[in-house]
């Protein structure tokens, strides 16, 4: 399997609870490296912005809200087949769904309010790194 990279965001709820390092140790014992990382305070409007794919669903307000609530920590983790293998890692949207030992199963609070972010596919992935980082910040 190819090498990938992935845009991740370790979402408000868990910065909050200081979890960023917990998540993390979880990347890299999944084998995934980070290899760019910034901690930076979303506006309403650069979260629709990144969430536009969502903007005709029901919960999009709460969702850019929510987004918009504290800091996130963006970041790119790189790694062999990295969009599949962070999902994996992730756990499944509904932390209720989620298997056991992933960071949603431990740490996600609702369906809304689930700790992580990570793109879904080779073009997502692409365009979300572009949207947070500049080639010049990702050193692999
Ligand atoms: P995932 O993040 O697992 O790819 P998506 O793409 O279906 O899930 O949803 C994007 C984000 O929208 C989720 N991470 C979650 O924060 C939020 N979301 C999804 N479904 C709901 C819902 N029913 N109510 C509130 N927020 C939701």
């Amino acid at each position: 399997m190819a090498t990938e990279r992935t845009l991740s965001i370790i979402k408000p709820d868990a910065t909050k609870r200081n979890l960023t390092g917990k998540i993390n140790a979880k990347f890299e014992d999944a084998g995934l490296r980070i290899v760019a990382q910034k901690r930076i305070q979303l506006t309403q409007d650069q979260a629709g912005k990144f969430y536009a794919v969502h903007a005709e669903r029901p919960f999009f307000g709460e969702l850019t809200e929510f987004m918009a609530s504290g800091p996130v920590v963006v970041q790119v983790l790189e790694g062999e087949g990295a969009i599949a293998k962070n999902r994996e890692v992730m756990g499944a949207t509904n932390p209720a769904d989620a298997a056991p030992g992933t960071i949603r199963a431990e740490f996600a609070e609702s369906v809304g309010e689930n700790s992580v972010h990570g793109s879904d596919a080779p073009d997502t992935a692409k365009e979300e790194i572009a949207f947070f980082f500049s080639g010049l910040e990702l050193v692999g």
